[in-house]
């Protein structure tokens, strides 16, 4: 098994990519939960990328482990993209954050309430290695709180396809919708090859370059 730590401390985050990666059966997920002493990585760049990037690299190079980090946000068209970034920061908890969205959007007409879920996946290894994914989600914003399934602004984010919030639509179909879902796609492919390469590299060095291509 080769471990590879989730760098969040987000737990809906850390169970959607746990579910969505679990066909990766040599791959043991920890998360910064398991590491605590890990100090506070200040999300200071000026974009999902940067910020996802330095979340990986500075987990990887503390813990000497691949690292996956999820930078993700919502963009609201009538509000020029804001919360964006800075979706975590919008405010202290999910149900303020959600609250003062439908605030701000009080008097937006339902045509007018498009949205779109960012999601940047980064995975980084010790020896510098980074890769970026990306996934994107469209939907409208609720006039009101729907559903009790995900987490953050699932409540107040419709699928039009469904008609429902991603709250009311639970992990299976989100995780196959989502943002998340999608890049991380992509960082799935990434992720296998980097643990297939880290299995041949440890083995023993006595074993022959055509025992060790067996083992992949
Ligand atoms: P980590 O940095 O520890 O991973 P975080 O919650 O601070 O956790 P971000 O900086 O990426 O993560 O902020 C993402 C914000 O967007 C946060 O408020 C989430 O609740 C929200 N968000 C991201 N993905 C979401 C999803 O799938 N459903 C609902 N809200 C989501």
């Amino acid at each position: 098994m080769v471990e590879v730590i989730i760098a969040s401390k987000n737990e809906g985050k850390i169970r959607e990519i746990t579910e969505i990666l679990s066909e990766l059966k040599t791959v043991k997920f920890l998360s910064l939960k398991d590491y605590p002493d890990i100090p506070k990585i200040v999300e200071d760049g000026s974009s999902f990328e940067e910020n996802a990037a330095k979340k990986a690299i500075t987990v990887a190079t503390y813990t000497g482990k691949i690292a996956l980090a999820d930078d993700s946000g919502l963009e609201v068209e009538a509000l020029d993209g804001a919360p964006g970034i800075k979706s975590s920061r919008f405010d202290k908890d999910d149900k303020a954050r959600n609250q003062k969205l439908l605030r701000l959007l009080k008097d937006v007409p339902q045509e007018k309430r498009m949205a779109l879920f960012r999601c940047v996946i980064a995975i980084a290894d010790s020896k510098g290695g980074l890769s970026l994914s990306r996934g994107s989600c469209q939907g409208m914003i609720t006039f009101e709180t729907r559903g009790e399934h995900g987490f953050g602004y699932d409540p107040i984010f419709i699928i039009p396809k469904y008609s429902k919030t991603l709250a009311e639509l639970g992990p299976k179909i989100k995780n196959r919708v989502s943002h998340r879902a999608k890049a991380l796609k992509r960082a799935k492919k990434i992720l296998r090859e980097m643990v297939s390469n880290y299995l041949k590299d440890s083995l023993p060095n006595d074993l022959d370059q055509s025992e060790k291509a067996c083992t992949s």
